[in-house]
Protein backbone atom coordinates (compact mmCIF):
# COMPACT_ATOMS: atom_id res chain seq x y z
CA UNK A 1 0.00 0.00 0.00
CA UNK A 2 0.77 3.68 -0.44
CA UNK A 3 0.27 5.75 2.64
CA UNK A 4 0.06 9.22 3.04
CA UNK A 5 0.39 9.73 6.93
CA UNK A 6 -0.09 13.64 8.38
CA UNK A 7 1.25 14.47 11.79
CA UNK A 8 2.39 16.77 14.53
CA UNK A 9 6.09 16.64 13.80
CA UNK A 10 7.00 17.24 17.69
CA UNK A 11 7.54 15.78 20.67
CA UNK A 12 3.70 15.34 21.53
CA UNK A 13 2.41 11.17 21.63
CA UNK A 14 0.60 11.69 18.57
CA UNK A 15 3.15 12.69 16.65
CA UNK A 16 5.81 10.03 17.99
CA UNK A 17 2.99 7.48 17.71
CA UNK A 18 2.63 8.36 13.81
CA UNK A 19 6.13 8.10 13.03
CA UNK A 20 6.59 4.92 14.43
CA UNK A 21 3.62 3.29 12.86
CA UNK A 22 4.93 5.08 9.68
CA UNK A 23 8.68 3.57 10.51
CA UNK A 24 6.76 0.38 10.99
CA UNK A 25 4.41 -0.06 8.07
CA UNK A 26 7.67 0.75 5.75
CA UNK A 27 9.42 -2.27 7.19
CA UNK A 28 6.18 -4.57 6.73
CA UNK A 29 6.65 -3.14 3.29
CA UNK A 30 4.49 -0.45 2.43
CA UNK A 31 5.56 3.09 0.67
CA UNK A 32 5.34 5.34 3.52
CA UNK A 33 4.47 9.45 3.04
CA UNK A 34 4.79 11.54 5.86
CA UNK A 35 3.40 15.02 5.51
CA UNK A 36 3.99 18.00 8.35
CA UNK A 37 5.47 21.57 8.52
CA UNK A 38 8.87 20.26 9.56
CA UNK A 39 9.99 16.54 9.03
CA UNK A 40 8.99 14.68 12.26
CA UNK A 41 11.45 14.35 15.32
CA UNK A 42 11.68 10.40 15.36
CA UNK A 43 11.88 10.06 12.11
CA UNK A 44 15.51 9.33 11.93
CA UNK A 45 15.95 7.50 8.70
CA UNK A 46 14.22 8.23 5.00
CA UNK A 47 15.24 5.28 3.36
CA UNK A 48 13.01 1.65 2.51
CA UNK A 49 9.91 2.96 1.89
CA UNK A 50 9.91 6.42 3.50
CA UNK A 51 9.29 10.08 2.45
CA UNK A 52 8.55 13.49 3.86
CA UNK A 53 7.00 16.28 2.12
CA UNK A 54 7.40 19.43 3.67
CA UNK A 55 3.69 21.24 4.41
CA UNK A 56 4.96 25.49 3.46
CA UNK A 57 2.45 28.31 4.44
CA UNK A 58 3.39 31.06 2.54
CA UNK A 59 3.84 34.55 4.77
CA UNK A 60 1.65 37.27 3.73
CA UNK A 61 1.11 40.92 5.32
CA UNK A 62 -2.27 40.15 5.47
CA UNK A 63 -2.81 37.17 7.49
CA UNK A 64 -2.86 37.76 10.58
CA UNK A 65 -2.84 33.77 10.47
CA UNK A 66 -1.60 32.06 7.98
CA UNK A 67 -3.80 29.62 6.50
CA UNK A 68 -2.33 25.93 7.37
CA UNK A 69 -5.10 23.67 5.76
CA UNK A 70 -5.01 25.32 2.64
CA UNK A 71 -1.21 24.57 2.91
CA UNK A 72 -1.56 21.21 4.13
CA UNK A 73 -4.31 20.33 1.67
CA UNK A 74 -3.20 21.28 -1.31
CA UNK A 75 0.19 19.18 -0.53
CA UNK A 76 -1.67 16.44 0.35
CA UNK A 77 -3.54 16.56 -3.21
CA UNK A 78 0.48 16.98 -4.84
CA UNK A 79 1.57 13.77 -2.96
CA UNK A 80 -1.41 12.13 -3.34
CA UNK A 81 -1.27 12.49 -7.26
CA UNK A 82 2.46 12.66 -8.01
CA UNK A 83 3.17 9.12 -5.84
CA UNK A 84 -0.42 7.39 -6.48
CA UNK A 85 -1.27 7.32 -2.58
CA UNK A 86 -3.57 4.73 -1.95
CA UNK A 87 -5.16 6.43 1.38
CA UNK A 88 -4.55 9.07 3.99
CA UNK A 89 -3.80 8.37 7.31
CA UNK A 90 -4.58 11.62 9.51
CA UNK A 91 -3.66 11.71 13.14
CA UNK A 92 -5.02 14.45 15.43
CA UNK A 93 -8.80 16.04 14.40
CA UNK A 94 -7.71 19.39 14.56
CA UNK A 95 -6.38 20.45 11.45
CA UNK A 96 -5.90 17.77 9.62
CA UNK A 97 -8.89 15.97 9.45
CA UNK A 98 -10.54 18.58 8.11
CA UNK A 99 -7.97 19.67 5.72
CA UNK A 100 -7.80 15.75 4.65
CA UNK A 101 -11.56 15.87 3.88
CA UNK A 102 -10.64 19.12 0.98
CA UNK A 103 -8.16 17.24 -0.34
CA UNK A 104 -10.38 13.98 -0.96
CA UNK A 105 -12.76 16.39 -2.25
CA UNK A 106 -10.42 18.12 -4.94
CA UNK A 107 -9.09 14.68 -5.58
CA UNK A 108 -12.78 13.89 -6.23
CA UNK A 109 -12.92 16.78 -8.59
CA UNK A 110 -10.52 14.82 -10.80
CA UNK A 111 -11.76 11.35 -10.27
CA UNK A 112 -8.85 10.32 -7.68
CA UNK A 113 -10.87 8.22 -4.74
CA UNK A 114 -8.61 8.11 -1.38
CA UNK A 115 -9.93 7.47 1.39
CA UNK A 116 -9.30 8.85 4.80
CA UNK A 117 -8.71 7.41 8.22
CA UNK A 118 -8.81 9.61 11.19
CA UNK A 119 -7.23 8.95 14.47
CA UNK A 120 -8.12 10.86 17.25
CA UNK A 121 -5.37 11.06 20.18
CA UNK A 122 -7.01 12.95 23.52
CA UNK A 123 -6.74 17.02 23.14
CA UNK A 124 -8.35 17.10 20.08
CA UNK A 125 -11.36 15.85 21.37
CA UNK A 126 -10.94 16.07 25.26
CA UNK A 127 -9.60 20.08 25.37
CA UNK A 128 -8.79 21.68 21.82
CA UNK A 129 -11.85 20.03 19.87
CA UNK A 130 -14.78 20.99 21.96
CA UNK A 131 -14.18 24.82 22.10
CA UNK A 132 -17.02 26.11 20.23
CA UNK A 133 -14.62 27.88 17.61
CA UNK A 134 -13.87 24.21 16.25
CA UNK A 135 -16.59 21.98 17.43
CA UNK A 136 -18.97 21.86 14.34
CA UNK A 137 -15.83 21.50 12.38
CA UNK A 138 -14.18 18.89 14.21
CA UNK A 139 -17.45 16.79 14.52
CA UNK A 140 -18.27 17.03 10.74
CA UNK A 141 -14.50 15.88 9.70
CA UNK A 142 -14.68 12.82 12.03
CA UNK A 143 -18.03 11.93 10.51
CA UNK A 144 -16.89 12.60 7.06
CA UNK A 145 -13.64 9.65 7.88
CA UNK A 146 -13.96 6.76 5.57
CA UNK A 147 -12.68 4.99 9.20
CA UNK A 148 -12.17 6.24 12.64
CA UNK A 149 -9.84 4.70 15.06
CA UNK A 150 -9.16 6.18 18.77
CA UNK A 151 -5.99 5.18 20.98
CA UNK A 152 -8.24 4.28 24.21
CA UNK A 153 -12.21 2.56 25.26
CA UNK A 154 -11.79 6.01 27.41
CA UNK A 155 -11.22 8.50 24.51
CA UNK A 156 -13.66 6.60 22.45
CA UNK A 157 -16.65 7.04 25.41
CA UNK A 158 -15.40 10.96 25.57
CA UNK A 159 -15.97 11.20 21.99
CA UNK A 160 -19.26 9.83 21.72
CA UNK A 161 -20.28 11.63 24.86
CA UNK A 162 -19.10 15.34 23.74
CA UNK A 163 -19.88 15.14 20.17
CA UNK A 164 -22.52 13.88 17.59
CA UNK A 165 -20.45 11.37 16.20
CA UNK A 166 -22.36 8.78 13.10
CA UNK A 167 -19.10 7.09 12.42
CA UNK A 168 -17.95 3.65 14.31
CA UNK A 169 -14.74 4.57 16.14
CA UNK A 170 -12.17 1.46 16.59
CA UNK A 171 -9.86 1.65 19.52
CA UNK A 172 -6.22 0.88 18.84
CA UNK A 173 -4.32 1.14 21.53
CA UNK A 174 -0.71 3.48 21.39
CA UNK A 175 2.32 0.66 20.95
CA UNK A 176 6.04 0.48 21.19
CA UNK A 177 8.83 -1.82 20.66
CA UNK A 178 9.58 -4.36 22.95
CA UNK A 179 12.07 -5.58 21.27
CA UNK A 180 13.75 -1.91 21.27
CA UNK A 181 13.51 -1.55 25.01
CA UNK A 182 14.94 -5.11 25.88
CA UNK A 183 17.85 -4.50 23.70
CA UNK A 184 18.35 -0.87 25.82
CA UNK A 185 18.14 -2.60 29.07
CA UNK A 186 20.86 -5.37 28.44
CA UNK A 187 23.13 -2.55 26.60
CA UNK A 188 22.16 -0.19 29.45
CA UNK A 189 23.25 -2.92 32.37
CA UNK A 190 26.14 -3.25 30.44
CA UNK A 191 27.98 0.27 29.66
CA UNK A 192 26.79 2.43 32.15
CA UNK A 193 25.76 -0.17 35.55
CA UNK A 194 23.70 1.51 38.35
CA UNK A 195 26.29 2.23 41.03
CA UNK A 196 24.59 4.36 43.84
CA UNK A 197 21.91 3.33 45.86
CA UNK A 198 19.95 6.04 45.06
CA UNK A 199 16.03 5.53 43.52
CA UNK A 200 15.63 7.80 40.28
CA UNK A 201 12.01 9.23 39.69
CA UNK A 202 11.06 9.87 36.07
CA UNK A 203 8.61 12.34 34.42
CA UNK A 204 8.69 12.65 30.41
CA UNK A 205 6.22 15.26 28.82
CA UNK A 206 5.91 18.16 26.85
CA UNK A 207 5.15 20.09 30.42
CA UNK A 208 1.82 21.45 29.53
CA UNK A 209 -0.64 22.50 32.05
CA UNK A 210 -2.76 19.25 31.54
CA UNK A 211 0.44 16.87 33.00
CA UNK A 212 0.44 18.53 36.32
CA UNK A 213 3.62 19.08 36.86
CA UNK A 214 3.23 20.77 40.17
CA UNK A 215 1.93 17.62 41.59
CA UNK A 216 4.98 15.60 40.50
CA UNK A 217 7.62 18.16 42.32
CA UNK A 218 5.54 18.12 45.10
CA UNK A 219 5.22 14.49 45.10
CA UNK A 220 9.21 14.07 44.45
CA UNK A 221 9.70 16.25 47.30
CA UNK A 222 7.77 13.91 49.54
CA UNK A 223 9.38 10.84 48.34
CA UNK A 224 13.20 12.27 48.67
CA UNK A 225 12.26 13.11 52.83
CA UNK A 226 11.93 9.22 53.44
CA UNK A 227 13.87 7.48 50.43
CA UNK A 228 17.40 8.71 49.37
CA UNK A 229 15.93 9.75 45.78
CA UNK A 230 16.55 12.09 42.39
CA UNK A 231 14.03 13.32 40.10
CA UNK A 232 14.93 13.26 36.48
CA UNK A 233 12.83 15.57 34.30
CA UNK A 234 12.40 14.65 30.48
CA UNK A 235 10.93 17.06 27.85
CA UNK A 236 10.35 21.13 27.72
CA UNK A 237 6.96 23.51 27.61
CA UNK A 238 5.42 25.76 29.36
CA UNK A 239 5.51 24.99 33.01
CA UNK A 240 9.22 23.99 33.26
CA UNK A 241 10.08 27.24 34.35
CA UNK A 242 7.45 27.21 37.27
CA UNK A 243 8.88 23.72 38.14
CA UNK A 244 12.35 24.50 38.12
CA UNK A 245 11.29 27.86 40.20
CA UNK A 246 9.48 24.87 42.84
CA UNK A 247 12.33 23.24 42.92
CA UNK A 248 13.60 26.08 44.65
CA UNK A 249 11.60 26.82 46.63
CA UNK A 250 11.48 24.05 48.03
CA UNK A 251 14.96 23.21 48.59
CA UNK A 252 15.62 20.58 46.57
CA UNK A 253 16.63 21.80 42.93
CA UNK A 254 20.16 19.86 43.33
CA UNK A 255 18.10 16.66 42.99
CA UNK A 256 16.31 17.15 40.55
CA UNK A 257 17.18 17.35 36.79
CA UNK A 258 15.99 18.79 34.06
CA UNK A 259 16.94 17.11 30.91
CA UNK A 260 14.93 18.85 28.29
CA UNK A 261 13.46 16.80 25.22
CA UNK A 262 15.05 13.37 23.73
CA UNK A 263 14.42 10.84 20.74
CA UNK A 264 15.93 8.12 23.21
CA UNK A 265 13.84 8.22 26.01
CA UNK A 266 14.46 4.68 26.90
CA UNK A 267 18.27 5.33 27.12
CA UNK A 268 17.00 7.35 29.97
CA UNK A 269 14.26 5.22 31.63
CA UNK A 270 16.52 1.85 31.73
CA UNK A 271 17.89 3.17 35.29
CA UNK A 272 14.49 4.49 36.55
CA UNK A 273 12.59 2.95 39.29
CA UNK A 274 9.67 5.33 39.20
CA UNK A 275 7.80 6.70 37.11
CA UNK A 276 5.42 9.91 37.88
CA UNK A 277 2.34 11.03 35.02
CA UNK A 278 -0.47 12.66 37.34
CA UNK A 279 -1.74 14.41 34.35
CA UNK A 280 -5.57 15.83 34.58
CA UNK A 281 -6.23 14.42 31.23
CA UNK A 282 -4.60 11.30 29.51
CA UNK A 283 -6.45 9.64 26.54
CA UNK A 284 -4.06 6.67 27.03
CA UNK A 285 -0.60 7.76 28.45
CA UNK A 286 2.17 6.40 26.00
CA UNK A 287 5.06 8.04 27.79
CA UNK A 288 3.14 5.62 30.88
CA UNK A 289 3.45 2.99 28.70
CA UNK A 290 7.21 3.59 27.55
CA UNK A 291 8.31 3.80 31.11
CA UNK A 292 6.41 0.42 32.11
CA UNK A 293 8.46 -1.02 28.24
CA UNK A 294 11.57 -0.46 30.50
CA UNK A 295 10.58 -1.75 34.05
CA UNK A 296 9.71 0.85 35.39
CA UNK A 297 6.32 1.09 37.81
CA UNK A 298 3.99 3.67 37.00
CA UNK A 299 2.42 6.22 39.87
CA UNK A 300 -0.21 8.29 37.92
CA UNK A 301 -3.75 9.80 37.74
CA UNK A 302 -6.34 7.91 36.72
CA UNK A 303 -7.68 10.27 34.28
CA UNK A 304 -8.70 8.89 30.80
CA UNK A 305 -6.85 5.72 29.67
CA UNK A 306 -4.41 5.49 32.20
CA UNK A 307 -6.34 2.41 33.98
CA UNK A 308 -6.18 0.27 30.61
CA UNK A 309 -2.58 0.26 31.08
CA UNK A 310 -1.55 1.24 34.35
CA UNK A 311 -2.99 -1.63 37.10
CA UNK A 312 -3.75 0.02 40.16
CA UNK A 313 -1.61 -2.32 42.42
CA UNK A 314 0.36 -4.37 39.75
CA UNK A 315 1.85 -2.29 37.49
CA UNK A 316 2.02 0.54 39.82
CA UNK A 317 -1.08 2.56 41.35
CA UNK A 318 -3.65 5.33 40.27
CA UNK A 319 -4.97 8.08 42.69
CA UNK A 320 -7.39 11.15 41.64
CA UNK A 321 -5.50 13.59 39.75
CA UNK A 322 -5.07 15.84 42.82
CA UNK A 323 -4.49 13.63 45.52
CA UNK A 324 -0.54 14.33 45.74
CA UNK A 325 -0.61 12.57 49.66
CA UNK A 326 -2.07 9.28 48.42
CA UNK A 327 0.50 9.76 45.47
CA UNK A 328 3.27 10.15 47.79
CA UNK A 329 2.85 6.78 50.08
CA UNK A 330 1.71 4.52 47.61
CA UNK A 331 5.27 6.16 45.59
CA UNK A 332 7.26 5.05 49.04
CA UNK A 333 5.67 2.10 49.83
CA UNK A 334 7.04 0.44 46.53
CA UNK A 335 10.45 1.97 46.49
CA UNK A 336 10.68 1.26 50.36
CA UNK A 337 10.74 -2.74 49.93
CA UNK A 338 13.33 -3.89 47.15
CA UNK A 339 11.35 -6.91 46.62
CA UNK A 340 7.70 -5.35 46.11
CA UNK A 341 9.59 -3.23 43.70
CA UNK A 342 11.34 -5.78 41.66
CA UNK A 343 7.66 -7.41 41.85
CA UNK A 344 6.23 -4.16 40.50
CA UNK A 345 8.72 -4.20 37.51
CA UNK A 346 8.36 -7.39 36.87
CA UNK A 347 4.58 -6.99 36.53
CA UNK A 348 5.18 -3.42 35.01
CA UNK A 349 6.95 -5.07 31.52
CA UNK A 350 4.42 -7.94 31.58
CA UNK A 351 1.34 -5.37 30.81
CA UNK A 352 3.43 -3.88 28.35
CA UNK A 353 4.15 -6.31 26.44
CA UNK A 354 0.67 -6.66 25.90
CA UNK A 355 1.12 -3.02 23.36
CA UNK A 356 4.04 -4.38 21.66
CA UNK A 357 4.16 -3.05 17.73
CA UNK A 358 3.81 -6.37 16.51
CA UNK A 359 0.41 -7.11 17.86
CA UNK A 360 -0.94 -3.55 16.87
CA UNK A 361 0.51 -2.64 13.77
CA UNK A 362 -1.30 -4.90 12.43
CA UNK A 363 -4.31 -3.45 13.44
CA UNK A 364 -3.94 -0.43 11.47
CA UNK A 365 -3.47 -2.50 8.32
CA UNK A 366 -6.74 -4.29 9.12
CA UNK A 367 -8.23 -0.77 9.14
CA UNK A 368 -6.92 0.56 5.80
CA UNK A 369 -7.44 -2.61 3.95
CA UNK A 370 -11.08 -1.72 5.36
CA UNK A 371 -10.70 1.91 4.04
CA UNK A 372 -9.92 0.68 1.07
CA UNK A 373 -12.22 -2.16 0.14
CA UNK A 374 -15.25 0.15 -1.12
CA UNK A 375 -13.58 1.25 -3.84
CA UNK A 376 -12.22 -1.87 -5.19
O1 LIG B 1 0.17 14.33 25.91
C1 LIG B 1 0.19 15.30 25.19
O2 LIG B 1 -0.06 16.43 25.59
C2 LIG B 1 0.50 15.13 23.73
C3 LIG B 1 -0.69 14.50 23.06
C4 LIG B 1 -0.62 14.66 21.58
O3 LIG B 1 -1.68 14.95 21.04
O4 LIG B 1 0.41 14.51 20.94
O5 LIG B 1 -0.75 13.12 23.42
C5 LIG B 1 -1.99 12.49 23.25
O6 LIG B 1 -1.80 11.42 22.33
C6 LIG B 1 -0.94 10.37 22.81
C7 LIG B 1 -0.78 9.36 21.68
O7 LIG B 1 -1.99 8.79 21.31
C8 LIG B 1 -1.53 9.75 24.08
O8 LIG B 1 -0.72 8.72 24.55
C9 LIG B 1 -1.65 10.85 25.14
O9 LIG B 1 -2.27 10.30 26.30
C10 LIG B 1 -2.50 11.99 24.62
N1 LIG B 1 -2.47 13.11 25.58
C11 LIG B 1 -3.56 13.51 26.25
O10 LIG B 1 -4.65 12.98 26.14
C12 LIG B 1 -3.33 14.64 27.19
Amino acid sequence: MKIAIVCYPTFGGSGVLATELGMSLAEHGHEVHFIAYKKPVRLNNLNNGLFFHKVEVPDYPLFNFAPYELALSTKLVEVIKNNSIDLMHVHYAIPHAYAAYMAKKMLKDQSINVPIVTTLHGTDITLVGNHPSYKTAVTFSINKSDLVTCVSESLKSDTLDQFEITKDIHVIPNFIDINKYNIQQLKCLDENPKVSDEFIITHVSNFRPVKNIRHVINVFNNIQKEINSKLVMIGEGPEKEMAEQLCVELGIFEKVEFLGNTNQVEKKLCHSDLFLLPSSAESFGLAALEAMASKVPVISSNAGGLSEINIHGETGYLTDKDDVESMSNYAISILKDPKVLDEFKTRAYKKAQEFDIKKIVPLYEEIYLKALKPLK
